[in-house]
């Protein structure tokens, strides 16, 4: 049974292809630098978006047309696990991404719950033996059902934290049966509505426990998958704990756990915190924290997680500069923790808004990987801090300066000479880099 019988397995077919249902620029086995385009993108379907969103919003009803539909319950979970599948086979992505409520619906208690997620996960294990589809990373939900209302781990009720802890437990269970190469925690909920009321330092200490028995668990059942947390400042929570790269790596610090975790760095996330995705991707990565990427994009008119599919070809192309500089994403890779517009509606959708993004981030891909070989950042940033290769600059790198040196040196100046940074040169030779990738010249 097809749930896309219109759909044939989507190919490269060049730039000049008129064919809507293929890739115009990731062509899965072309080498850019030293890896394959498969091995630099690492790309992953989000079970969520794909598979159980219905296209509601806060105005509006369910309007999506998705061919599982007439099926409910255990049913639409088999249903959907079937489509999954047929859907990765036929977009050729190598990797999925799922909370434990996208594959399996939730039982009148715990126990029915786990019931229904190991017979779902019999069926998902059944499927990988013959399909190239690996798991990226799973999660837990903790921030949709009524019991997340004051959080999961920092919520104020303890039977919450133990609910909690019995949810991350199985789905580290699920993560090794599965081999995902990755566990994510994005605490939704973890966070405060008011200071008026919240105990802020029981909380974060509560939330370092409860990581730190993650970390036991994974280590008492064997499995050796990258823990990430997910950063986002708010949504659904007014202030969110795990704000941002910067505020969460003090967290880990504080708490001695930042040895066990790296970020998922999402698009969305970083613009809601007020910085670009490609800040929090530079943060992460140079305290060696870049683990995994959500790709998605917001837009700049709508003040929310808007989750589109990114086609935004210079943010693609700075994400993918941050990730080339970081040799890689390692277990990580490309979730599209992205959904397609209200308006489209079909499940044709479904494909083009991931052939949008499999080409955008090739695109972005290629034209990273010439901005690095022609060192084209790399001269403007080392003629711009020049002055600390020698003479007093060198002093300060070394050590060799204090504050009495400085002062005497300063004295001695008779002018203090700036050079101009030529932001908009940089600018227009990026755009020049973008437009000759794109027209393969
Ligand atoms: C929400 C979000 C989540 C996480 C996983 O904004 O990004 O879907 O990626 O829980
Ligand atoms: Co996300």
């Amino acid at each position: 049974m097809s749930y896309f019988e219109n759909v044939t397995k989507i190919t490269y077919e060049g730039p000049k292809s008129t064919n809507p249902l293929s890739f115009k620029f990731y062509n899965p086995e072309e080498v850019v630098g030293n890896k394959t385009m498969e091995e630099h993108l690492r790309f992953a379907v989000a079970y969520w978006h794909t598979f159980t969103m219905d296209g509601s919003d806060p105005f509006g009803a369910g309007n999506m047309i998705r061919p599982w539909d007439r099926f409910s319950g255990m049913d639409l979970a088999k249903a959907r696990v079937e489509a999954a599948f047929e859907f990765f086979e036929k977009l050729n992505v190598p990797f999925f991404c799922f909370h434990d409520v996208d594959i399996a619906p939730e039982g009148d208690n715990l126990r029915e719950t786990f019931k229904n997620l190991d017979t779902i996960v019999d069926m998902i294990e059944d499927y990988m033996k013959t399909s190239k589809t690996k798991l990226l990373w799973n999660t837990a939900n903790m921030f949709t059902h009524p019991r997340f209302v004051h959080g999961a781990a920092t919520s104020s009720n303890a039977d919450v934290f133990a609910y909690s802890a019995a949810k991350v437990k199985k789905g580290l269970e699920i993560a090794k049966r599965l081999g995902a190469q990755n566990y994510v925690f994005w605490g939704g909920r973890e966070g405060y509505e008011s200071l008026l009321n919240t105990d802020l330092k029981l909380e974060w200490d509560n939330l370092a426990r409860f990581y730190r028995m993650a970390i036991d668990y994974a280590q008492e059942i064997g499995f050796d998958g990258q823990f990430l947390i997910e950063p986002k400042p708010k949504e659904p929570t007014k202030h969110q704990y795990d704000f941002d790269v910067a505020t969460a790596l003090s967290f880990l610090k504080t708490y001695d756990l930042d040895p066990y975790f790296k970020f998922n760095i999402e698009a969305n996330h970083a613009t809601l915190a007020g910085h670009t995705f490609e800040h929090e991707l530079r943060v992460a990565r140079i305290h060696g924290k870049l683990g995994s990427v959500d790709a998605n994009q917001g837009d700049p008119l709508l003040g929310w997680d808007t989750d589109e599919f990114p086609t935004d070809l210079y943010a693609t192309t700075l994400a993918m500069y941050e990730i080339l500089k970081n040799d890689g994403l390692g277990k990580g890779g490309l979730n599209f923790d992205a959904k397609v517009r209200r308006t489209s509606f079909e499940p044709i959708d479904l494909f083009y808004a991931h052939i949008a993004g499999m080409d955008s981030f090739a695109i972005g891909l290629k034209t990273a990987q010439k901005l690095l070989d022609d060192k084209v950042l790399d001269q403007f940033i080392e003629k711009r801090y020049e002055s600390y290769t020698h003479g007093i600059g060198l002093d300060i790198i070394n050590g060799d300066a204090d504050f009495k040196k400085l002062e005497a040196y300063a004295l001695q100046l008779t002018e203090v000479t700036n050079p101009s940074n030529h932001l908009e040169l940089i600018k227009s030779t990026i755009n020049q880099y973008l437009l000759n990738i794109v027209h393969d010249r």
